[in-house]
């Protein structure tokens, strides 16, 4: 080992035991340091007549995490990785791992080279390659279905869930568990133990187990893997485990990881895997910036987003006040929450008793000043500019000192709500999802003069109660919004001028999106937005309103929906169009779908490359973030700005032109610098 190289695994010795000890915070990667370390010390160990058994374990936070993520596709250094994993398999004494924290991936594979695995019960164990678009390549797929069976490793391996230590008992991936503060010594103790049954290599076991489980799981997530390659790739080599002897098995389980690891899916996968992280994080935050702290949230409207919002304060033990300014929609917004509490309870979401406890720490009221404990105070009424500055001009006066006062306006500006109040740096804005309960995108709007801390400690909450934060810059429509704006105008003018509806919808579901623009307008509400004047009409939608197709919600918008809210084609929507059409003098042509993607989601990409220009957003990576977790982008092509690397810059800034659209400059710069974001 070269003196450059960082010590991050040591060796102890108990006796006739050895300890092997990994150290490589924060969550022990495979990095090429320590399979270097592992080579090293377990050759001492091996060599060492004194040594009888191994342990391997890992300090701090967790047992190892997997492969280094940061190290894919970069040159490769240190030792194999495989090569690392059979010699400790290959090992004459027996090998025991102890497992604490997540034994995930590389890290599981590692556990399962091991003769024996001991666990606390705090512990779990799972192969996640999946979600970054991969399989365990380090003999997992062909080690787990001799260990725990077909059927348990078809399903960890496709679905990438971990398991609990106890269920990993159960399945026979666990030997031992070990008392939740003593896995060092326990470890030893079962080492000691495991010294007279001597080393059981996996790769010497029997596979066992249904096969038909592979196709079963395939049927039961045709919906949910729609797109992505890893689940099937993942399944293939557990199946091929079942016919080919264990290094045939091995070949093919490579093969197959180098697909899928030079494929775009696993590149836009692990992107987004860093993304999401990196989106936490506030560029030029000052390192001594302390959190506020936040004991008690105030929610100013209990419609449907109020209740969705209180409701992730609530599953997380904040308590909340919340406020509506008639008894009747206090009680109606109340009675929601209860009623999707309820709900999740009876799909075992929550115990009933748990139930109780939320609703318990809400607190309904008809005042503002009942808010005047309250940290964090989260304004979601009516999108009115005027009805907001009167309530933040109120706020301003009741909320104590410090209190972070948040808007969930999804385009108002904040600056302008915050000149309402004599403290702009407590103002700035958290635009939830609708439904606020269960989509996980938060955009953190910050505002000309919100304070560093408050911004930090909205981002910290959002993270708390589960959300992916990410931070947004003041213009109309933060980034997501402002995004799906050129969308939507540009789908309506492929209507005028031949797409139908269910063309355009059907290019985008193709693409990976969950539904396509006029799903998303129908299920959202065409009438948002709307004048209300049936008599005035100036586009396609005002048509639409003025004839009650207000989306689904009516059995009718730009589709026609039966009552199990399954859309079909609309004649009706045919002839609106056909007639605003010729009333407008537009010529009906033939749209390709390729037109449909450059003129809807090349937009996109051009519109993101302003935000980033103008600081809307602090890196394009937050963008595809905003995009996976807010409108279903799919992950497999890592976002707007990821795919705009991937389709080619040059290829959209062309397609774009022709079309007629002004070119973002920082979108040209790319171009002509054929690269991506
Ligand atoms: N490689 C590199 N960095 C990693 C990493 C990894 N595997 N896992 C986490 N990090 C970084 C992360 O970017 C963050 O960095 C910090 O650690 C804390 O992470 C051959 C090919 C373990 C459950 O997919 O699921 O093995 O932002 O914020 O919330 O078959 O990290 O601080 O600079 O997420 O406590 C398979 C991925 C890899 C597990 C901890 N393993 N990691 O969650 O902390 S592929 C995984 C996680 C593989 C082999 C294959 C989570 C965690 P920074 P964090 P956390």
């Amino acid at each position: 080992m070269s003196e450059d190289t960082p010590v991050s695994v040591t060796m102890e010795k108990d006796g006739d035991v050895a300890v092997i000890i990994v150290n490589n915070p924060p969550v022990n990667a495979l990095s090429w340091h320590v399979r270097q370390g592992l080579e090293d010390n377990f050759a001492a160990a091996l060599g060492d007549d004194s040594v009888k058994a191994i342990v391997l374990r890992c300090a701090g936070a967790t047992f190892i995490a997997g492969a280094d993520i940061s190290e894919f596709g970069k040159p490769p250094r240190g030792p194999d990785f495989n090569a690392v994993l059979n010699s400790i398999e290959a090992a004459s004494k027996p090998v025991i791992a102890a497992i604490h924290g997540t034994a995930l991936g590389g890290g599981l594979e590692t556990a399962l080279v091991c003769h024996y695995r001991i666990a606390v019960p705090s512990a779990k164990l799972g192969v996640p390659e999946v979600k970054l678009g991969l399989l365990p390549g380090a003999g997992g797929t062909q080690r787990l279905p001799r260990v725990v069976g077909v059927e348990a490793a078809a399903t960890m391996t496709s679905t990438g869930d971990p398991l609990p230590a106890a269920k990993a008992k159960e399945l026979g991936l666990v030997d031992e568990l070990a008392g939740e503060e003593s896995l060092a010594a326990d470890a030893i103790a079962f080492a000691r133990a495991k010294i007279a049954d001597g080393p059981r290599p996996t790769r010497e076991r029997r596979v066992f187990g249904d096969v038909a489980v592979i196709e079963q799981l395939k049927t039961a997530n045709a919906k949910r893997w729609r797109g992505f390659e890893a689940p099937y790739a993942n399944l293939a080599c557990v199946e091929a485990a079942t016919r080919l002897p264990f290094d045939e098995g091995l070949a093919f389980e490579r093969e197959q990881f180098m697909k899928l690891m030079f494929g775009s899916q696993s590149a836009a996968q692990r992107h987004i895997f860093f993304a999401e992280r990196q989106a936490a994080k506030i560029d030029g935050l000052p390192k001594d910036t302390q959190l506020r702290d936040v004991k008690k949230v105030g929610v100013i409207g209990a419609g449907t987003m109020g209740g969705g919002i209180s409701m992730n304060f609530l599953q997380k033990g904040i308590p909340v006040t919340i406020v509506e300014m008639q008894q009747d929609a206090l009680d109606r917004g109340v009675g929601v929450i209860r009623k999707n509490y309820d709900a999740s309870a009876a799909k075992g979401r929550f115990k009933p008793e748990q139930v109780d406890q939320m609703m318990g720490i809400l607190t309904p009221t008809l005042s503002l000043d009942d808010l005047a404990d309250c940290d964090l105070i989260i304004e979601a009424v009516y999108e009115n500019m005027d009805v907001k500055k009167d309530i933040f001009g109120k706020l301003d006066k009741i909320a104590k000192p410090g209190a972070i006062l948040a808007s969930n306006t999804s385009y108002l500006d904040i600056d302008e709500i915050a000149t309402a109040t004599s403290r702009p740096g407590d103002v700035l804005g958290m635009h939830f999802f609708s439904p606020a309960n269960v989509m996980k995108l938060l955009e953190v709007v910050r505002g000309e003069k919100t304070a560093p801390d408050a911004l930090a400690t909205a981002m910290a909450i959002g993270k708390k109660i589960g959300k992916v934060a990410v931070v947004a810059g003041v213009c109309d429509g933060f980034i997501g919004n402002r995004m799906l704006k050129p969308r939507q105008i540009e789908a309506m003018n492929l209507l005028m001028e031949g797409a139908t509806p269910a063309q355009v919808d059907k290019v985008h579901v193709e693409f990976g999106m969950p539904m396509g623009p006029f799903q998303m307008s129908d299920l959202a509400g065409v009438d948002i937005g709307w004048h209300r004047d049936p008599n005035r009409i100036e586009s396609i939608r005002d048509a639409l309103c003025a004839e009650g197709r207000w989306g689904q919600k009516k059995q009718a918008g730009f589709s026609d929906y039966d009552h199990k809210r399954q859309p079909s084609e609309s004649a009706r929507v045919a002839e609106l169009i056909e007639e605003y059409r010729t009333k407008a003098g537009t010529q009906k042509r033939e749209i390709s779908d390729q037109e449909i993607i450059e003129r809807t989601l090349y937009p996109m990409v051009n519109e993101g490359a302003l935000i980033l220009a103008e600081g809307k957003a602090q890196r394009a990576s937050d963008i595809d973030v905003v995009w996976i977790y807010g409108y279903g982008w799919p992950v497999y092509r890592g976002g707007p700005m990821f795919w705009a690397g991937l389709e080619g810059t040059d290829k959209i800034v062309a397609a774009l032109e022709k079309h007629g659209f002004e070119i973002a400059p920082l979108l040209k710069e790319k171009a002509d610098a054929k690269s991506g974001f």
